[in-house]
């Protein structure tokens, strides 16, 4: 039998702080540019599997750039295992807890190791995980933040354009109705009845707020309403859920697929979408769409386009990916999108590399 096997030879991560083209104006904060942990997971064989975490807070780099260097010390010189390594990270860190930093940590070597053994099978990750490759449906959200309204009619048809989307991400929970009754009655004459409009709501309302403003929206046909309320309040969704027509999503902030399976029980979710970074890596998302598939529940994406688009082609209720092109400045190649869906290249592994002139303009660790 050929050896296949990878050993971990060492963990390169840099910092890098990337402009971006629209800053992010929302309830979880207001970004001017966005910072990146490149990961670059050596093994002795010579292959090199990549991955990137996008951590929001630039002053938690140094943080999650220390909770690699350790995990380093337990990979290096072993095999690459995603399971065994996941499970030797978590129990490594358990008694500072298994979410936050370590999870994130854990998720970003994750996603490498996975990426460095689907190069060393010659395969795209979709098809080294048993799918195939294909168009990716897409939504753009790259932009309609709490900005202006009356900038958003404009702003709406240039993200439907980037892409020839049929679904953008809006924001809301601005101070009055009134005005987030004006951004989506803009956004509508721009591009019409036909676009989905995916709303967020980025955890910004307490539980009567969230109440008063989702059924004051439930006529606005908005195809979702994300995250009404912080992150951890799955008895106020799960009220939110049996009140409102309108589907009502959460999951970037779940933690690990127990966290899936803990609103899925609670009913606190009519749809999910788990972010690579918290639900695990490649490990913890194939495990938690296993979840959702057999409770009936679709699943999107949320970041990490390029990983999630390749899982989506693995996962039994894939609903929708999540579009960012924000590590466009330092991808050597950025993905391509036709006709509103992301396209995976016929490389192998994730098809993540680095345009390495780009990353020492900005890198900042
Ligand atoms: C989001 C993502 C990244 C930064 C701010 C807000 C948002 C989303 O929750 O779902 O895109
Ligand atoms: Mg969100």
């Amino acid at each position: 039998m050929e050896d296949r096997n990878l050993t971990c030879r060492k963990i390169e991560a840099r910092g890098v702080l990337l402009p971006l083209n629209r800053p992010i104006v929302s309830k979880v904060g207001i970004y001017d540019e966005w910072p990146m942990i490149l990961i670059d997971l050596h093994t002795r064989e010579g292959i090199i599997g990549r991955s990137y975490l996008e951590p929001y807070i630039t002053q938690s780099v140094p943080a999650i750039m220390s909770m690699l260097d350790e995990m380093e010390k337990l990979l290096a010189g072993k095999l690459l295992s995603p399971v065994d390594n996941h499970r030797q990270n978590m129990d490594a860190f358990h008694l500072v807890g298994r979410e936050g930093m370590t999870m994130i940590a854990a998720s970003g070597l994750d996603m490498a190791i996975w990426d460095a053994l689907a190069k060393s099978a010659d395969m795209p990750l979709a098809v080294y995980l048993g799918g195939s490759l294909g168009p990716v449906p897409a939504y753009n959200s790259n932009g309609l933040w709490l900005i202006p309204p009356d900038t958003l009619g404009a702003e709406a048809q240039e993200l439907v354009d980037e892409g020839d989307f049929s679904g953008l991400k809006v924001r809301l929970g601005r101070t009055r109705l009134s005005e987030d009754l004006t951004a989506l009655s803009v956004i509508r004459s721009a591009v019409g009845d036909e676009v989905k409009l995916m709303c967020d709501f980025n955890q910004g309302l307490d539980f009567n707020q969230a109440l008063h403003l989702c059924h004051a929206l439930d006529d606005q046909d908005l195809y979702w309403f994300e995250e009404p309320v912080v992150y951890n309040n799955l008895t106020g969704v799960a009220q939110l859920v049996k009140q409102l027509k309108t589907p009502v999503s959460i999951g970037e902030n779940f933690y690990g697929p127990r966290c899936l399976y803990q609103a899925i029980q609670q009913q606190a979710c009519d749809l999910v979408m788990p972010d690579l970074m918290r639900i695990g890596g490649v490990t913890g998302w194939l495990r938690a769409a296993a979840l959702a598939g057999a409770a009936g529940i679709p699943v999107s994406t949320h970041l990490y386009p390029e990983v999630a688009a390749h899982l989506m082609r693995v996962t039994e209720t894939a609903h929708w990916l999540e579009w960012q092109d924000w590590a466009a400045p330092i991808l050597a190649e950025p993905f391509e999108l036709r006709k509103g869906c992301l396209v995976i290249p016929e490389k192998p592994g994730s098809g993540v590399a680095w345009d390495e002139a780009a990353v020492k303009r900005y890198q900042i660790r």
